[in-house]
């Protein structure tokens, strides 16, 4: 599946907001500042579709991107972020949690991860709701191309480990280097059932 004539559709901070349900949709969720921004530039071939910073928070609402007419990436605010104010977390959580349970064209979670850290008890949560709730989800850990190859197998298997992820089930990424790039787009088609 490549994913190219892509272009955002909407930005929605509210349930009632959300597009009518009707092509599949993926989400792309994770800790903030962790690359899922950067990770659906590199997917789509567009650097600067989504906007990507250096500063943890930048990506704020659900932001929807139609491909095409044929399915939808929603990029999801990033989580634990310490300096959002606790009420606004909490908002932000409920938001991401309603849609996550209750979107019936929802066909994936892409669950992005830094590859240089541990296995975090934020994402390990968001793994195991997903797998309580039966929403499909795809680990991706990302940055890759900071580590040495050693310590990115080293540090992958620690991950599979710390999150109960089956290692034939994951994907080492990097959106700087384009690693994991085809098998992203393999394994996305597959959920989505998009050649
Ligand atoms: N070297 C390298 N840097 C990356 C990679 N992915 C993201 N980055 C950098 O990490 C920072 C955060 O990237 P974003 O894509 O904005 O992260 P995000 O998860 O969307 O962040 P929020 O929207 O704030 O939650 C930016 O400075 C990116 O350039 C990667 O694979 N390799
Ligand atoms: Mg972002």
């Amino acid at each position: 599946m490549k994913f190219v004539d892509i272009k955002f559709l909407l930005s929605v901070h509210n349930l009632n907001q959300l597009p009518p349900p009707g092509v599949p949709e993926i989400a792309f969720a994770g800790r903030s500042n962790v690359g899922k921004s950067s990770l659906i530039n590199k997917l789509v071939g567009r650097k600067g579709l989504v906007k990507v910073s250096g500063r943890p928070g930048k990506t704020q609402g659900l932001n929807f991107f139609d491909l095409a007419g044929s399915a939808y990436f929603v990029d999801l605010p990033g989580y634990g972020f310490a300096h959002v104010s606790k009420g606004m977390q909490d908002g932000w959580q409920s938001l991401i949690t309603s849609y996550l349970e209750t979107r019936e064209t929802l066909c994936c979670v892409v669950v992005i991860m830094d590859i240089r850290h541990g296995a975090k008890v934020q994402d390990s949560q968001l793994i195991s709701w997903l797998k309580q709730k039966g929403i499909p989800c795809l680990p991706v850990y990302t940055k890759a191309d900071k580590l040495s190859s050693n310590t990115r197998d080293k540090n992958a298997l620690a991950l599979d480990a710390g999150h109960t992820i089956d290692r034939t089930q994951r994907i080492i990424f990097s959106a700087k280097t384009g690693q994991g790039k085809e098998e992203l787009e393999r394994a996305l088609a597959s959920f989505t059932k998009i050649d």
